[in-house]
């Protein structure tokens, strides 16, 4: 939370969130490879971008067939001098031709033999090279369009129009278990594909995707063991398309990366709060992280909160509840308490007016970036904000003697500057959505 009264950075409390940051409370991890994945023996380390993989022969493949050099033979059986040097010589030269042959073969379709730089990416058939920053950028540069005709969609592409602009390509079977992985250019980084109910014509599909149109093995879902933090999901409602399309990216959903403290004011003291292993995190299926709309995830302990004078629960807003402006509302949060700043050891709060939408939306404002999920607060002239660290802390009221939640802190330019106020999510909208999630998940 910033205090932008002028001061210089370091002057007054600064504070460190990371109720929403669970990396930095476990021990150092052991090494991985710079891309985040576990270290795996050679063969298995992810090529930092797409490379086509190598056919292997399935049951479906054409048999090749090895016949023998007849005539050669033939010829070789002859007792003369001069037939056997000559059926050398044929030999040898056979040999070399076929080693010639080999070898330009080899080089020009083996993924492994790429000519291409790492900051490249091979057009699988001509072996044109290409950066990996065109790969799937909507326009085609790969001589038979490789770099588009793979791609995935994310989400609010599939919701909104159907339209093929591309984000994301190619898919692969990675390390051990052969987890399938789905490449995003546009974070360049490869991410596992997790799904409930997960089907058998999903692995037809992901087969078909990657080239083998007859035979696939399907198995049992297996728990990411590389490590990600983030993963790919199906959405399931776009119909009959290939799965690299139904693609879209899903943030930081694994349970195991994160634990909720409780009855804790102050940072270095978290140990000392109770602990909760969480059992489920539920994104929203809607946020779209260019725009921050629908910003917002649940989640769900393994084991009840006990309430106590520490620890205590806050209200939902009943959905579509008017809120009215001229109501306090109050931020709290470990975040900076100034733009670029240190994050805090103690919670800080403060209390900040609720802005009018239509104002927010003004020209002098947010210029239309709000939407209907989000909600303003602050003041026009700076002073008070939250920062970064903040985001996922609560925006509350206290009317009739009961704390509502409004808001979840979300974002906003920079920190405490004047005409830009802080973005919260506009709890009263996600309401039907949180309930359906509780009874979905109870
Ligand atoms: C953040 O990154 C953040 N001034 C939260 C709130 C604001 C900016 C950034 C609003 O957590």
């Amino acid at each position: 939370m910033a205090l932008n009264s002028g001061s210089p950075p370091g002057i007054g409390p600064y504070y460190e969130n990371h109720g929403y940051q669970s990396e930095h409370i476990y021990p150092p991890r052991s090494p991985v490879a710079p891309n985040g994945y576990n270290l795996y023996p050679a063969q298995y380390y992810p090529s930092p971008v797409p490379q086509y993989a190598p056919r292997v022969t399935t049951q479906a493949s054409t048999p090749v067939i090895r016949t023998q050099p007849k005539s050669l033979g033939t010829l070789c059986t002859s007792t003369s001098q001069n037939k056997k040097s000559l059926c050398v010589a044929l030999a040898l030269g056979t040999v070399l031709v076929g080693a010639v042959v080999a070898a330009v073969l080899l080089w020009r379709f083996l993924p492994g033999d790429s000519k291409c730089s790492t900051s490249e990416m091979e057009c699988g058939s001509s072996g044109t090279c290409i950066s990996s920053s065109l790969w799937c950028d909507g326009i085609s540069h790969c001589p038979n369009g490789e770099d588009e005709n793979r791609c995935a969609v994310p989400n609010h592409f599939l919701e909104a129009s159907g339209d093929q602009h591309c984000h994301l390509s190619s898919i692969r079977l990675y390390g051990p278990s052969f987890t399938l992985q789905v490449y995003s250019s546009q974070r360049k980084a490869w991410y596992p594909v997790c799904q409930d109910d997960w089907n058998e014509s999903y692995d037809r599909a992901a087969c078909k995707d990657m080239g083998y149109k007859n035979n696939f093995y399907s198995s049992q879902g297996i728990p990411d063991s590389t490590g990600a933090t983030s993963f790919m999901k199906l959405n399931v409602s776009a119909g009959n398309i290939d799965l690299y399309k139904k693609l879209y990216h899903r943030p930081l959903s694994n349970p195991r990366y994160w634990t909720a403290f409780t009855g804790i004011l102050k940072q270095t003291l978290m140990f000392y709060g109770r602990r909760h292993q969480v059992e489920k995190v539920i994104s929203h299926p809607n946020y779209d992280s260019k725009t921050k709309n629908n910003d917002i995830a649940l989640m769900k302990l393994q084991t009840p909160l006990t309430f106590n004078d520490e620890v205590k629960p806050v209200c939902l807003p009943n959905p579509g509840m008017m809120l009215d402006l001229a109501q306090e509302c109050w931020i709290s949060g470990w975040g900076a308490t100034y733009e670029k700043g240190k994050t805090s050891d103690v919670l800080n709060a403060a209390m900040v007016p609720l802005i009018e939408t239509s104002r927010c939306n003004s020209k002098y404002i947010y210029n239309n970036l709000i939407t209907p999920a989000m909600i303003c607060a602050g003041f026009l002239q700076g002073t008070v904000d939250s920062c970064q660290g903040d985001s996922g802390g609560p925006l509350v009221t206290l009317k009739n003697g009961i704390w509502w939640l409004i808001g979840d802190t979300s974002w906003g330019s920079g920190c405490a500057k004047a005409f830009r106020p802080g973005v919260y999510g506009n709890v009263t909208v996600f309401t039907d959505w949180i309930y359906q999630q509780m009874r979905a998940n109870s």
